[in-house]
């Protein structure tokens, strides 16, 4: 660690307002250039503690930058992981307020619920496959807290990745029922199909991002537990969304999800 634990309840103070009041800031790494990888986690873990403490559930994770489209969209080469908390889900077909965000995208994904927990070191996907429940689709909406959406990756871990809201949906599948890989998706905005992709995109299957996520959590002493939504990450470039836009995710053989910004 290089910075101290004062500066670090300060940051997650900083980027958890930016959020809760929609006000975007200056990415973290101008005013502490020597941060590390767990200055990073400890602050992230910190905006996670702040939460609880005013009685958020946290209802589960994600894996971010897990495919090339994203890692090249934001330029960065490595995947990074956060939390998702209850405020955040957004039913089936319902509303996402953009007055609440600062400059919305959304996502295609694919979210897995476990059914046992999963701990690494050596984390496999045949292992997050035996202990997934099922699959389903699931958008995530990403919205940083810096401007522009301009960062590097210890500034992004920082600000819990992005996590704003997400909603999962369509038909839950047993992994048995699809292969993960060839999975085919559309992205309709309004209508238009706008983006498409298959499973593979995400680290040549997604299950690999949920066991990267379970090897990186080992590290820190901590495991997915049984009952986790795990969103495994964008399987294209995030997508720019205003008020009035309906967005739907279809995914072979998994029905299909949706929102509305209003
Ligand atoms: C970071 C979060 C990325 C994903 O699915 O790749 C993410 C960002 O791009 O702002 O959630
Ligand atoms: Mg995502």
């Amino acid at each position: 660690m290089k910075i101290d634990q004062g500066t670090i309840e300060r940051l997650a103070a900083h980027l958890e307002s930016c959020e809760l009041e929609a006000r975007d800031t200056g990415k973290i790494t101008d005013e502490y250039p020597d941060m590390d990888w767990d200055d990073a986690y400890a602050i992230q873990d910190a905006i996670r503690q702040r939460k609880v403490g005013r009685g958020c559930r946290i209802v589960g994770l994600k894996a971010g930058l897990t495919s090339h489209a994203k890692m090249k969209q934001m330029g960065v080469e490595t995947p990074c992981f956060g939390f998702i908390a209850d405020y955040m889900a957004v039913p089936e077909g319902g509303e996402c307020k953009v007055a609440e965000l600062i400059h919305p995208k959304v996502e295609p994904e694919i979210a897995f619920v476990t059914k046992h927990a999963l701990r690494g070191p050596g984390c496999h996907i045949g292992a997050v496959l035996a202990a997934t429940d099922f699959v389903m689709p699931g958008i995530e909406v990403i919205d940083s807290r810096y401007r522009d959406f301009k960062f590097d990756l210890k500034s992004v871990i920082a600000d819990n990745t992005s996590a704003a809201r997400f909603v999962v949906g369509g038909r839950p599948v047993a992994v048995s029922e699809v292969d993960l890989r060839t999975v085919g998706i559309v992205l309709e905005v309004n209508g238009e199909a706008v983006s498409f992709g298959a499973g593979a995109a995400v680290l040549g299957h997604p299950a690999a991002a949920i066991a990267m996520l379970a090897n990186h959590l080992a590290k820190r002493g901590e495991e997915i537990p049984a009952g986790s939504l795990i969103l495994s990450g964008g399987i294209t470039e995030a997508l720019a969304v205003k008020a009035g836009d309906a967005v739907t995710l279809r995914v072979q053989g998994m029905g299909s999800v949706g929102l509305r910004f209003v």
